[in-house]
């Protein structure tokens, strides 16, 4: 009987070895471990055992039927695992090449034009030595007003229709002077400095040619000893001579903003109508595009920054109507439309 249990051991595994697929092992399963199965054969015929034999055939047997029970459990494991890497090495997608993009038939539409932008703005503030920083779109009332000079009692706050959470202290930003507060705040940051930092921006407001919801904005800040009105104008017009590449008309005027003192706004003249008057300039000849100004005392106070020594500019550029006026786009609201026949006009890869 022993040496029957070791026989039957052995032609299972050589029946397992020849099989193909998870179907196979299951039917095999039952032909040794089932009812009517080769092991429950023995213990059946257990009954005409001496008590000595049902000592040793009785464990031989269990450790049989384990053996045979882990075998099919490992066989069916691994052949799980090698459908898996077969559907895995089928279904290979490799986003890193653009061609398997054309290959499955999709169409590439390029970067967005904001995006295109906001790179050129970048690289062109880049070379004059500034950093680039980041910040979050959920902010606090912090960030987003008190650390700008905006108290929780000011009228300003009105400026920007935000949209609130509901615990009424996190908020959507609503400029990216909030990267500002979070500029002064980074560890080590010490005067001089110089920075931008781009990224979208939130306000609960109703929309038209030249209004979004969500829009875009470029915050610059520099702090140093001596710095003038007049360093704010030389970078403002690299800026512009340099996106434009042509001379564009420009106009400053008084702009007030709790942040900065004084304030300016920096307009320029309607591309879109020539100055003549349209819905961009709502009829005026002239699009808000980049206010700025000297950077509050209180504000640098909030960053620890001694105002004896120190002062700065700064200034908040709208991304979304710098691209208006660059490709002569008539209406914002066609730059977060989905129409492929608009997106794919500016740049493909
Ligand atoms: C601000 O957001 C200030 N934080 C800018 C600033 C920074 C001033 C630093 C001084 C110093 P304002 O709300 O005007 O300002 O927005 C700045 C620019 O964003 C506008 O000139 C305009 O170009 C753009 N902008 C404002 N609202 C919208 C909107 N709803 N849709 C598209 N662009 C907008």
């Amino acid at each position: 009987m022993m040496q029957k249990l070791d026989d039957l051991f052995t032609q299972f595994q050589s029946e397992l070895k020849d099989c193909k697929n998870k179907q196979e092992i299951l039917n095999l399963k039952p032909k040794y471990l089932g009812k009517k199965g080769e092991i429950s054969n023995i213990l059946k015929s257990l009954k005409d055992a001496t008590a000595e034999q049902r000592k040793e055939i009785g464990p031989k047997s269990n450790e049989v039927k384990q053996n045979i029970e882990q075998l099919c459990a490992k066989s069916l494991q691994n052949f799980e695992i090698e459908e898996i890497n077969q559907k895995l090495a089928k279904n290979k997608i490799d986003i890193t090449m653009t061609n398997s993009v054309k290959e499955m038939g999709l169409r590439s539409t390029g970067y967005h034009p904001v995006t295109l932008i906001q790179r050129e703005v970048e690289d062109i503030f880049l070379s004059m030595g500034f950093e680039i920083l980041d910040g979050p779109h959920i902010e606090d009332d912090y960030h987003n007003f008190e650390a700008l000079n905006i108290p929780s009692d000011h009228p300003a706050r009105d400026m920007q229709d935000t949209f609130w959470f509901k615990d009424s202290v996190h908020l959507l930003r609503t400029h990216t002077s909030t990267i500002q507060v979070r500029g002064m705040e980074m560890e080590g940051r010490k005067p001089p400095f110089k920075f931008v930092g781009p990224g979208k921006v939130f306000r609960c407001e109703r929309t038209d040619a030249s209004h979004e919801m969500v829009f875009h904005q470029i915050e610059g800040m520099m702090v140093g000893e001596d710095v003038s009105v007049s360093h704010l104008i030389y970078f403002m017009k690299t800026l512009l001579s340099q996106i434009f590449k042509k001379d564009v008309e420009v106009r400053l005027r008084p702009g007030f903003f709790p942040f900065v003192e004084p304030g300016f706004e920096l307009d320029i003249k309607c591309l879109i109508c020539g100055g003549k008057g349209c819905s961009v300039c709502k009829h005026t000849g002239w699009v808000e595009l980049l206010p700025c100004g000297m950077v509050h005392p209180n504000v640098l106070k909030y960053g620890n920054i001694d105002t004896d020594k120190y002062n700065g500019f700064a200034f908040g550029l709208g991304l979304d109507r710098l691209v208006m006026m660059k490709y002569g786009i008539d209406d914002i609201r066609h730059l977060h439309g989905a129409d492929l026949r608009f997106m794919t006009q500016f740049h493909s890869f």
